[in-house]
């Protein structure tokens, strides 16, 4: 390969490339702006959402949630779907990243709580803002889900 009017610089072109690579990252990332007010602490406890008649909560402990740790997820139900529920699904994604797939199924403990465990990568990236996706999937019927934002301790 050569370059118009002078002799080929590697390092200016490898240069070039790295700008590149890291604008194409801060830009994927900043598309993924998000209401910071509905970002979940669990701190004081689980936080909750509503999907049609079913109310969801989650807790992740510990909290803080900290990156790269055994982590405890439990997820409650209640509602007038609750009882033909066959399976709860938790998916950890990263806003506007894709940062390998990571579902957790829960077991049924009983009386519409489900737990389960996970790990949750660091992102190479240093973001923080995680979102778990609670799918609900009844026996018959369509699947429910809610979202929570939360972000990893630094
Ligand atoms: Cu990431």
């Amino acid at each position: 390969m050569s370059c118009p009017g002078r002799p080929c610089r590697p390092g200016r072109l490898m240069a070039c490339a790295l700008f590149i690579f890291f604008v194409v990252i801060i830009t994927g990332c900043e598309k993924a702006s998000v209401d910071t007010a509905n970002v979940c602490s669990f701190l004081k406890g689980p936080c909750t959402a509503r999907s049609g008649e079913l109310d969801v909560s989650l807790m992740i402990t510990p909290a803080p949630v900290p990156s790269m740790k055994d982590l405890r997820f439990v997820v409650e139900l209640s509602g007038p779907d609750t009882a033909s529920t066959a399976t709860v699904r938790l998916g950890l994604e990263m806003p506007g990243m894709y940062m390998g797939e990571n579902i957790i199924t829960l077991e049924d403990a009983g009386g519409g709580r489900y737990e389960g465990s996970g790990i949750i990568p660091t992102c190479p990236s240093g973001k923080r803002l995680w979102s778990a996706l609670v799918s609900v999937v009844p026996e018959e019927g369509r699947i429910r889900s809610a979202e929570f934002l939360f972000e990893v301790a630094r």
